[in-house]
């Protein structure tokens, strides 16, 4: 299985995030990259490619325009509003009973108007970043419509918590959203996006909400008791078109494996009946019992059992890394659920 990442997607490297009411030191560094690359090499994946380039066009089939213009322009507005912080942070929002109909001017409406946490810095480079991660995304989909079997995309910043004109939760460009959407628009007909991060993936679920070529399911922490809170409950079902296409199994805090399990099995039941012909697996290591900002009991060695069971639904499939936060096990934790699900793959082809 080939991996694709670029160092450019390291540039984004906030310092502090603020939670618990404190600014605190950012979960979401660059060494979350470095130390998946270097246990992949040690497991000889495959090899590390860099990823081209593409214009805007399949970032913006996805995101609204004026929201990219603000995040590529993002830096130059700060500075001309001479902040001297190197690290810009939302905190005021458009939410129940004010106006969403006029994008403010001023520097901090903006980022109150296109953001829905205070939890997620900008700084200089976060553009340069998000973009390159949204191409590495891009990059692994055009391996998979050459007839590669599986792929790496080695996203960071994450994607899944990003809307079409929202950012927050870490995530600026959806970067499964974008793969998936350019694959639909390269001729694959149904695309299902299966997402295991901790957290629900409020954003790729709002951009396909109303659709029935792409399917969503996500297993995550209720939001009743965890981020992002305002959605990701089970009984959303999709809209329109979309009705029925969207999956939610949202579990409590303390969830181990058995548990973990019985949904995944649900999902998979699902994705079964949809027949996608490629899979999209947002891919987040953030499950794992010793995660600093998660409350679910994954061991290292159940991320082997996530790989292998999704290698059992026969499909082609790209991995896109959202989120995982435990540094120090990262890297085995992302390599056990790619070698899951290599190994399952060599067994039963
Ligand atoms: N006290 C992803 O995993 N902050 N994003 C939680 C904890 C937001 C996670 C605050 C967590 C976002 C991609
Ligand atoms: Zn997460």
């Amino acid at each position: 299985m080939k991996t694709i990442f670029s160092p450019d997607q390291l540039l984004h490297a906030p310092t502090k995030e603020i939670s618990d009411g404190k600014l605190v030191p950012a979960n979401e560094i660059p060494s979350r990259a470095e130390i998946v690359l270097e246990h992949l090499r040690k497991a000889q994946l495959g090899d590390v490619i860099e990823p081209r380039n593409f214009s805007l066009q399949p970032i913006l089939k996805v995101h609204d325009a004026d929201y990219v213009t603000f995040l590529q322009n993002f830096w130059q507005f700060w500075q001309e509003a001479e902040r001297s912080e190197e690290e810009a942070i939302p905190f005021v929002w458009p939410v129940h009973g004010l106006r969403h109909d006029i994008v403010p001017e001023h520097i901090d409406g903006k980022l109150g108007y296109y953001s829905f946490d205070a939890g997620t810095p900008m700084v200089a480079h976060t553009w340069k970043s998000v973009r390159k991660s949204a191409e590495t995304a891009l990059t692994g989909a055009d391996l998979i419509l050459k007839g590669e079997n599986s792929a790496f995309a080695l996203c960071r910043p994450p994607g899944h918590h990003a809307h079409r004109r929202l950012y927050g939760g870490y995530c600026f460009l959806n970067n499964a959203a974008i793969a998936a959407q350019y694959l639909r628009d390269n001729g694959v007909g149904k695309v299902t996006i299966f997402d295991v991060d901790y957290h629900h993936g409020n954003g790729t679920q709002a951009i396909f909400y109303d659709r029935a070529d792409v399917q969503f399911l996500s297993i995550h922490a209720d939001p009743k008791v965890e981020f992002p809170y305002f959605l990701g409950h089970a009984n959303e079902r999709g809209l329109k078109e979309g009705a029925g296409y969207n999956h939610n199994y949202p579990l409590p805090h303390g969830t181990q494996w058995d548990q973990w399990e019985e949904a995944m099995e649900e999902a998979c039941r699902a994705i079964v009946k949809f027949a996608p012909d490629v899979i999209v697996i947002s891919l987040g290591m953030d499950p794992y019992e010793k995660d600093p900002i998660s409350k679910f009991k994954l061991k290292s060695g159940d991320f082997l059992k996530i790989g292998a069971r999704l290698a059992k639904l026969g499909k082609p499939a790209l991995f896109v890394m959202e989120g995982g936060y435990a540094v120090g096990d990262l890297g085995v934790n992302c390599t056990n659920a790619l070698t899951g699900y290599l190994d399952a793959v060599t067994v039963s082809t």
